[in-house]
């Protein structure tokens, strides 16, 4: 391969799915030198006649530059495309979904080989991509100065938010919004069952769900504010109480029969009512109560 001509950081990404291709096109609109691999090799013609280089093997790709960007499907795909290249001497910025445990894992095993290594967890979806008002984010988590060294890179295809020095907060701030967002899906698509067949325009209730998901969505500084969120001293006020437990509990048979009298399963919300449930009991239970969220965790 031919050196690279301006002085823009060179980027190497490996993995050219649909993240991995819009992360490449935001990198290359902008100037940098941008050396691409997959492993279907097809996937990089595009990206070369908008003038990428396509590398050969995953080793070249690693080899062309000191910033390698990973964004393939998962973590055993990372050690399956690295399993020959050298990694002495790179920064090594891993987008791929993985688990904070794999992450951990993935930075020693990348400390091994000589590199320095920056876990991801990307909150965008790729038109996000390149479209700063879009708001979509990277989570990076790994050695402070490391991503001071690259931020500026790194800000190209999304905004960049730094999760601390643990290599494993990227993925678990990641795998916890995006449990939030799934939880929302399970709402939504309980929602739309319970009002398809019946005279109900489906855009015109999205609209109204979208706007009560939006008015709902600041309950999560109450849920921060439960018993036993953290340090009692510097915790805010909880808010005051104006939907208390027990009404809400009292309200779940309505729920329950409205689900079955539209014909729905009420397999999505039964699991979150039952958690309410011994919430409750166990503020009228002996000792101290708990918040749903120590009543989650085993
Ligand atoms: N797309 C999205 O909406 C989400 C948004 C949030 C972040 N995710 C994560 O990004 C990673 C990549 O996602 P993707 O959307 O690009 O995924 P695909 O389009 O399915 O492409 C997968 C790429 O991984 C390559 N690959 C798979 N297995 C291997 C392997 N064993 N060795 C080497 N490469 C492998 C695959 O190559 P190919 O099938 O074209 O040969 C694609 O390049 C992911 O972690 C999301 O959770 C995206």
């Amino acid at each position: 391969m031919t050196p690279h001509t301006n002085d823009k950081t060179p980027v190497t990404l490996l993995g050219l799915g649909a993240m991995g291709t819009a992360l490449a096109r935001a990198w290359l609109a902008a100037g940098h030198p941008t050396t691409v691999w997959n492993r279907t090799p097809a996937r990089a013609d595009a990206l070369a006649a908008a003038g990428a280089r396509a590398a050969g093997s995953a080793a070249a790709a690693v080899a062309a530059g000191p910033l390698v960007v990973l964004c393939l499907l998962d973590d055993a795909s990372v050690g399956e495309a690295l399993a020959d290249a050298d990694l002495a001497g790179k920064d090594v910025v891993n987008l791929t979904t993985c688990t904070p445990a794999q992450a951990r894992a993935r930075a020693a095993w990348a400390r091994e080989r000589g590199a320095r290594y920056l876990d991801g967890g990307i909150m965008a979806v790729p038109p996000m991509i390149g479209v700063p008002e879009s708001g979509g984010y990277v989570f990076y988590s790994g050695p402070r100065e490391l991503f001071d060294r690259h931020r500026e890179v790194l800000a190209v295809p999304a905004g960049t938010t730094y999760a601390g020095a643990d290599p494993g907060f990227a993925a678990l701030h990641d795998v916890a919004l995006l449990s939030a967002m799934y939880g929302m899906f399970a709402g939504v698509t309980h929602a739309f069952a319970l009002v398809r067949g019946e005279d109900v325009d489906p855009a015109a209730f999205a609209g109204l769900l979208v706007d009560w998901l939006t008015a709902m969505a600041p309950a999560a500084h109450g849920i921060a504010a439960e018993p036993g969120a953290g340090d009692e001293g510097s915790r805010e006020e909880p808010p005051e109480d104006v939907s208390s437990l027990a009404m809400q509990v009292a309200g779940t048979p309505t729920f329950l029969d409205t689900a079955r009298h539209q014909g729905v399963s009420p397999e999505l919300l039964t699991p979150y009512f039952e958690l309410m449930r011994r919430a409750l009991a166990e503020h009228s239970g002996p000792g101290e109560p708990r918040g749903m969220v120590d009543l989650l965790r085993r």
